[in-house]
């Protein structure tokens, strides 16, 4: 064996998540702490291989390494998106029962002692212990480990290691937690950073990987290649290197584990030493950050303005290639002003992620913010990155798995979204479908409400080691089983907490299945046309693309059948244009014959405006409807009634223009959940 390549310790991750495999934070923290102690330590970063790949590579750096001691880290128990289980067959994430294949290799080259940690061994400690067989277990802080190295090496006085999980007698036993700080030196060093630069290659690692990314806005839609986005977003985004900059959680919301895993008390790191380590960082090109802590703002902004006004200072020697950060924090203490500073610092803003605006909700999570502090955030961040217009505004996911969930709470949570015209603030809508229960009691729900899935698909016993989650039942109750639940929550996500639907309509579709050439030139020719129309053919309406201005500039001068049937009826290369011009035809149309569709309105109750745009918005509108019909044919049927309309007649085309632009849905199960005006006893056991 070549002395320069022995190890004490080999540190292992076998188990990334394939769509954004992260370089594992762990593996630098426990080697920081490893080499302080005197330690050599050799890491093996193992993602996104098959397993007979991730056979060969372990099995060489066990005989290249000869370890003394190996260890795994095990981030994360699963994806926590659940929908990934419910969904889709191959290539489930199943890091736990990998992790168990990997430590079954390495046990067959070795009988050095294997030890696991990580937020997710943690979560789980015994149960996961138990099920992977192993010589060790470490929850939370890996110091007392490290500290007791040579004794858990030669196996003696395993009771005195503090967070060690052990086996005595056939049984697994763990001693006393003890949550330390962050680390009281330098993590990153030269190793450390080419390891990490080649794990991503030079490419990713400094951003310039030029992938193509999906266009625009047709994200978050139907039909939309989630996996691929993912991977796709990971590739093209410069990876942040994670920088811890406090640690422990002070809050209880009854579904996270944070508390548990880092303790209630909150340690902060010292900047001094951050700032030390960022300057070391950016003398390697790397300014991309991801500050590590559980909240940024744990009932104040005083540390994250602190944090802020030292990014500032690195900033101002920085010129036109500023660092910029990001960390977890609370929609809550941090004001407008304070958030601007902070954008100026280099921060945006991680997430928007949130439970709930139905204060009684937050309240029985036990979650540290009200609605009108998520809200003021939310109004707050989009500002100010409109301000700074080079970053687009954020998606919105609301947690709908929440075990609080009822049907006025969700209807009170869209009711101030309307109220506060949020969707207008973000590019997109996401539903966190279901909750990951890991402790019943903590999480307080019955087992027989939970769903296991395992690497041989959904399991009839409950078992938390591998990915479980919950579905309020009255939801499941309501939408009959998981298609029915994500079609409800799709339907949320695209029309009422975003506005992602209008971007993907297919108006030459609709032009093709609510009319024909014959009505439409009718219109054409029976109808003057609107100012509105003369905007548009000077190219003053937004994204309006000239090839289709043109195209219409020509059909409008010369409207006839066979130029309908071209934009209706394209032939194959022609759908896009065909596409934009349809939509634009349909502007006309609907300027030509608002007159004949107003008494319809008037006689709906529907509000309009300027411009004679209907003046309310998708969730007000479905409000109004929702008074008389529960359903939108119903609203066909009934105005077509009442109006004595037929296929040929203007109204009737707009009024479907109506419930296509605006993608009414009625149906009593939605009103029940997005329109519960009282809160109604709902069993929650
Ligand atoms: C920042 C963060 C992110 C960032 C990471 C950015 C980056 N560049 O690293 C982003 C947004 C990208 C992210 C993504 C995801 N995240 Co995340 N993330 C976090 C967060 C807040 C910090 C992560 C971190 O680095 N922690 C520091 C690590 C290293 O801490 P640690 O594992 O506890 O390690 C300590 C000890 O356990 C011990 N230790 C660790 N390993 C080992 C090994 C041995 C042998 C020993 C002895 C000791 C030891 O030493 C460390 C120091 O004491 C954590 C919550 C938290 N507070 O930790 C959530 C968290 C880990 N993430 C989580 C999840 C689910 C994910 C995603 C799967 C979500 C998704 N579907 O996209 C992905 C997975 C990404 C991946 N590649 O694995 C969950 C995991 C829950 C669980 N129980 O399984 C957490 C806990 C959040 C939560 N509360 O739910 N994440």
């Amino acid at each position: 064996m070549n002395c320069d390549q022995a190890a004490d310790f080999l540190l292992v991750h076998s188990t990334n998540y394939p769509y954004e495999p992260f370089y594992p934070y762990a593996l630098v923290m426990v080697s920081a702490r490893a080499r302080r102690a005197g330690l050599r330590v050799k890491r093996l970063e193992l993602s996104n291989l098959d397993p007979a790949e991730t056979q060969f590579w372990l099995k060489r750096a066990v005989e290249t390494h000869q370890p003394r001691m190996i260890g795994f880290t095990l981030r994360q128990t699963d994806s926590y998106i659940f929908r990934d289980y419910v969904n889709c067959e191959e290539d489930r994430y199943y890091p736990v029962a990998t992790l168990r294949d990997s430590i079954r290799q390495v046990k067959q080259w070795t009988d050095a002692p294997v030890v696991v940690g990580g937020f997710g061994f943690t979560s789980a400690g015994i149960q996961i212990a138990e099920y992977l067989g192993l010589d060790y277990g470490v929850k939370g802080s890996c110091d007392p480990f490290i500290d007791h190295f040579q004794a858990l090496v030669d196996r003696r006085n395993l009771a005195e290691v503090p967070n060690l999980i052990y086996r005595e007698d056939g049984r697994f036993k763990q001693n006393r937690r003890l949550f330390t700080g962050p680390f009281d030196g330098l993590e990153y060093n030269d190793e450390m950073i080419d390891e990490i630069i080649a794990y991503y290659g030079r490419s990713i690692t400094h951003g310039r990987s030029y992938l193509d990314m999906p266009p625009g806005d047709d994200v978050w839609g139907p039909g939309f290649d989630l996996d691929a986005h993912r991977r796709n977003v990971f590739l093209s985004l410069t990876p942040t290197i994670p920088i811890e900059v406090s640690r422990g959680c002070r809050f209880r919301c009854y579904f996270c584990s944070e508390p548990l895993v880092k303790g209630q008390k909150v340690f902060t790191r010292d900047l001094d030493l951050v700032e030390e380590e960022i300057r070391f960082l950016l003398r390697k090109d790397l300014r991309n950050f991801w500050f590590i802590c559980s909240e940024l703002n744990a009932g104040s902004s005083e540390f994250p303005l602190l944090v802020a006004e030292r990014m500032m200072k690195i900033n101002e020697g920085l010129g036109d290639r500023p660092l910029n950060w990001k960390a977890y924090h609370l929609p809550r203490w941090i004001s407008r002003d304070e958030l601007d500073f902070m954008y100026r610092s280099g921060f945006t803003t991680s997430w928007n992620d949130v439970v709930s605006y139905d204060n009684d909700q937050l309240r029985k999570g036990r979650i540290p913010f009200r609605a009108k502090h998520a809200i003021q955030f939310i109004k707050d961040d989009y500002a100010i990155r409109e301000k700074y217009n080079k970053l687009p505004p954020l998606v919105f996911s609301l947690f709908l798995g929440d075990a609080f969930l009822t049907p006025y709470s969700l209807s009170e949570t869209m009711r101030e979204y309307n109220r506060h015209r949020l969707t207008e603030t973000c590019r997109g809508g996401a539903a966190i479908c279901g909750m990951r229960v890991f402790d019943y009691k903590y999480n307080k729900i019955p087992e027989e409400q939970t769903t296991t899935f395992t690497p041989a698909g959904r399991s009839k016993d409950v078992d938390l080691l591998q990915p479980s989650y919950r579905v309020p039942p009255e939801v499941m109750a309501d939408f009959d089983d998981y298609d029915g639940v994500f079609e409800f929550y799709d339907y949320i996500c695209s029309t009422l907490i975003s506005i992602n639907h209008r971007g993907q309509k297919d108006w030459r579709w609709f032009l093709g299945y609510h009319s024909r050439p014959a009505i439409i030139l009718h219109i054409l020719n029976s109808r003057e046309a609107t100012p509105l129309e003369q905007r548009l053919l000077e190219g003053e309406l937004p994204r309006s693309a000239p090839a289709a201005v043109a195209t219409l500039q020509k059909l409008l001068t010369a409207p006839s059948i066979e130029a309908l049937q071209a934009v209706l009826y394209p032939l194959e290369g022609g759908r896009v244009l065909a596409a934009e011009v349809a939509r634009l035809l349909m502007l006309v149309l609907y300027g030509r014959c608002f007159e004949a569709f107003r008494p319809v309105l008037e006689y709906l109750g529907v509000p309009v405006g300027a411009d004679d745009v209907v003046a309310c918005t998708e969730y007000e509108l479905m409000g109004i409807l929702y008074q008389r019909f529960d359903h939108e044919d119903a609203v066909v049927d009934q105005v077509t009634e009442q109006f004595g309309l037929d296929e040929n007649d203007a109204a009737l085309l707009l009024l479907h223009h109506l419930l296509f632009q605006f993608n009414v849905v009625l149906r009593p199960i939605y009103k029940k959940w997005l329109y519960c005006q009282q809160e109604e006893p709902v069993l929650v056991s």
